[in-house]
This record gives C-alpha cells, structure tokens and sequence, in this order.
C-alpha cells in the first residue's frame, strides 16, 4: 500500500505525462500544416509513448489498490517558430519532467517506498532515451546548418518512426 501523498504525486505525474502527450499532439498538427508530414509522425509516435507513461502510473496505482484521479489537462504551449526551436522546446520540456521524475524517486526514497522508486527507476531510463533522442536530432540540424535539403532528409528519417507494439497500455 503507497501513502496518500505518494498516490497524489503520482496523480499529478499522470496529468503531466497527459500534457506531454497533448503538447506533443498539438506540436504534430502544426509541423503537419508546415508540410513536414515525417516530423508531424514522429511527435504522433511520441504522443503515444507519452500516453503509455501515464497509463503505466495508472495501472500501478491500481496494483496498490490506489486509484488514479483525472485532473483538467493545460493548453499545450509552445512558441512557433523553426524545425531547431521545436526541438529544443521538445527538450526542454523533457528536461521539466526528467526533474520531475527524480523528485518523486526522493519522495520514494524519503519514503523508504522500495516499490515505487522501483517503478522510477523506468522512468529514469525512459528520460536518458528521450533526452538523448532529442539531443541527437538537434544535432543533426546543427551539422546540416539548417539547410532545407537537410531539412527535408530529416523529415524523411523522422517519419520513419513507428509505434511500439509494447506501447499498447490496454495489454499493461
Ligand atoms: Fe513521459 O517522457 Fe516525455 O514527457
């Protein structure tokens, strides 16, 4: 059984990664009106990876008899602006919820709650892959110097990103 005030941190993780998915959804339509349909897919595929992460807290809650509450879901925010700002937005934001992350393992810790912090611990290693997925892609820009024919090879390379089948969370 968790503490009440590990069930509400968890809770307001779930909205979080909910955002996430939602700002990542929004980043996609816009990329997809600017034409780059490759970039557009790849934020889809992450809006879904987006949607596992709040549906595996969700089935862990259930697993300990907690029960996840459903708060209202911020407007995604993001500025407009060049496929480089995107990402770095996109980066930053993972950033955000990498600290956030490991705020809850010091709870978990703080805690002595073993079975939360190891749950954490995916999400620990989830962080590192986005972060350095976003890094990567932010230096391929740099090393095109933004050119478009790089730009549109990056769209190409990007659209290539399929779902996981693992990421179907009705079979968590
Ligand atoms: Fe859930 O990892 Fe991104 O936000």
């Amino acid at each position: 059984m968790i503490s009440k005030k590990m069930t509400d941190r968890i809770n307001l993780q779930i909205n979080r990664e909910m955002y996430s998915a939602f700002l990542y959804l929004a980043m996609a339509a816009a990329m997809k009106e600017k034409g780059y349909a490759g970039i557009s897919k790849w934020l889809t595929v992450q809006y879904h990876e987006e949607m596992f992460h709040a549906m595996k807290f969700v089935k862990y809650l259930e697993e300990q008899g907690a029960a996840a509450k459903y708060e209202q879901i911020d407007k995604p925010s993001f500025k407009d602006g060049s496929v480089k700002e995107y990402f770095e937005q996109v980066l930053k934001h993972e950033q955000f919820v990498t600290s956030s992350i490991r705020e809850m393992v010091e709870l978990a810790r703080a805690e002595k709650d073993y079975a939360t912090e190891n749950l954490l611990q995916w999400y620990i290693d989830e962080q590192v892959e986005e972060e350095a997925n976003d890094n990567e892609i932010l230096q391929t820009i740099d090393l095109m110097g933004n050119s478009a024919h790089g730009l549109y090879m990056l769209n190409i390379q990007l659209g290539k990103r399929e779902n996981e089948a693992t990421l179907d969370f009705t079979a968590l």
